[in-house]
């Protein structure tokens, strides 16, 4: 490698420090020899639940070089969303929704976006080279590729981990056809922890290193568009978007420093809000409340679904009076859970739980089957 590409990427890496990443490191596309495998086994297993997209372009995925057959080098970057507290904190307050961390703020894609591609920009003149960048979406093994780069070492939560920020660091890269001295590798610091693979609420891990999405609250919450199976209902307690659980009890969190981008920090909208409030969003009220954060992919009916069961979880039986209503919502996915949290907040009212099958049996099959499957199913 020449000494005039050492200096670009001397230059590459202190232009991305002062745009704002905590974390920048150089690979090449051919450093993840194990992934196709192990994406393939995944697959296979069908962990990915219903997220058919990352079957479709599995080749690319796995592959940088059939992604994009120029590229030489992959620059992969990380900024740090550290939270300034314990997100797991909030599972004592049952009457809040708990938005895990990545959530709260102004959506990362367009942060790091941004950022990537004035970073892109500026180094593809310098260097006359062709670059591409990515963020989360594009069939790219992010993890694998940070891993290889040295910007960390994946946990056994799968998840980057860096001795310096923990489990807090979002991901990014620029594909370049410039050839950059590549870094090293980060070896696993994990050693014989387990923290990770234990505190999951749902056993979603079924050997260390490995996640199937199907349990994942993370997926649960946010990917899955159907019902949410009963058995991990009561598990997901008040965590109504994401979870964080298993990044939160890292040993290595202890080093993170909190993040640098403000915009990452909790909004009002979304700091962990009161259940009673967020059982009164129509379409209209939850597209203004989180407008520019993440939680407005998954659109209102998924998330007062959510925040049902959350509400069927609180304990607390003055939501009744705000869960009611839902039984008549025009969402099938929303009058379901709606009878689930009325049934878990009045199990031991006989009077109440009558009432309520009384409310709910004008409507669809939907509800008719959540109810006939409640009683089967009633401790
Ligand atoms: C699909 C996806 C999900 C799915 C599936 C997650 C998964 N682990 O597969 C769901 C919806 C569950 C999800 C959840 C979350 N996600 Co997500 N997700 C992705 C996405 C789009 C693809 C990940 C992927 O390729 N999975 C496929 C599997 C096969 O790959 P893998 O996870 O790397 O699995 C590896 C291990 O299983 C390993 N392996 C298997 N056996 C063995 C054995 C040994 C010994 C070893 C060493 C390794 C090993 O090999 C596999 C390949 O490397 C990436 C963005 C991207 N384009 O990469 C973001 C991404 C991984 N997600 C991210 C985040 C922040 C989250 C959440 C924290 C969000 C939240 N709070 O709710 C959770 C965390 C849950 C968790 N523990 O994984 C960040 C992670 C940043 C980081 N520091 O790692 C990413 C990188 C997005 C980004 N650009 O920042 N996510
Ligand atoms: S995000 Fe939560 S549910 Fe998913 S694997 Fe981690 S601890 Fe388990
Ligand atoms: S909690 Fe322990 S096992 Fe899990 S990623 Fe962190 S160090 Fe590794």
């Amino acid at each position: 490698m020449t000494d005039s590409a050492q200096k670009l990427k001397d230059k590459l890496f202190a232009h991305a420090r002062e745009l704002g990443f905590d974390a920048v490191r150089v690979t090449t596309p051919d450093a993840i020899a194990a992934a196709p495998e192990r994406l393939a086994e995944y697959l296979r297993k069908g962990h990915h639940g219903d997220m058919g997209w990352m079957e479709a372009h599995a080749d690319r995925r796995a592959n940088p070089l059939q992604l994009w057959p120029d590229v030489q080098s992959i620059i992969m970057l990380g900024m740090s969303y550290a939270p300034d507290e314990n997100p797991m904190d909030l599972l004592d307050e049952p009457d809040r929704g708990i938005i895990s961390v990545y959530a709260r703020g102004k959506d990362y894609h367009d942060i790091l976006k941004g950022k990537l591609k004035q970073l892109a920009g500026a180094f593809a003149a310098q260097a006359g080279a062709d670059v591409k960048v990515f963020v989360d979406t594009a069939p790219v093994m992010e993890k694998p590729l940070a891993a290889a780069a040295g910007l960390g070492w994946q946990g056994k939560n799968t998840m980057l981990v860096s001795r310096q920020h923990g489990s807090w660091l979002f991901l990014g890269s620029i594909f370049t056809s410039a050839p950059l001295p590549p870094d090293e590798p980060e070896p696993d610091h994990c050693g014989s922890c387990r923290r990770c693979v234990t505190a999951c609420p749902t056993s979603a891990f079924p050997a260390p290193y490995q996640l199937d999405a199907r349990r994942c609250l993370a997926y649960l919450s946010i990917e899955h568009k159907g019902h949410i199976p009963a058995e991990f209902r009561r598990p997901m307690a008040n965590r109504i978007f994401g979870c964080d659980d298993c990044l939160a009890v890292c040993p290595w969190n202890k080093f993170a420093q909190s993040a640098r981008e403000a915009r990452f920090a909790a909004r009002a909208e979304t700091d962990n809000p009161p259940l009673d409030e967020l059982l009164l969003l129509d379409d209209a009220t939850f597209r203004l409340r989180f407008a520019g954060t993440p939680i407005k992919r998954t659109g209102r009916d998924r998330f007062i679904r959510n925040v049902l069961i959350a509400a069927g979880n609180s304990g607390d039986r003055n939501l009744i009076a705000r869960v009611e209503p839902l039984l008549g919502d025009a969402s099938p996915l929303v009058r379901a859970m709606a009878v689930w949290a009325l049934r878990e907040l009045t199990r031991d009212d006989v009077g109440e739980t009558l009432r309520h099958r009384h409310l709910a049996r004008e409507h669809d099959s939907d509800v008719r089957a959540e109810w006939r499957h409640m009683e089967e199913h009633a401790q």
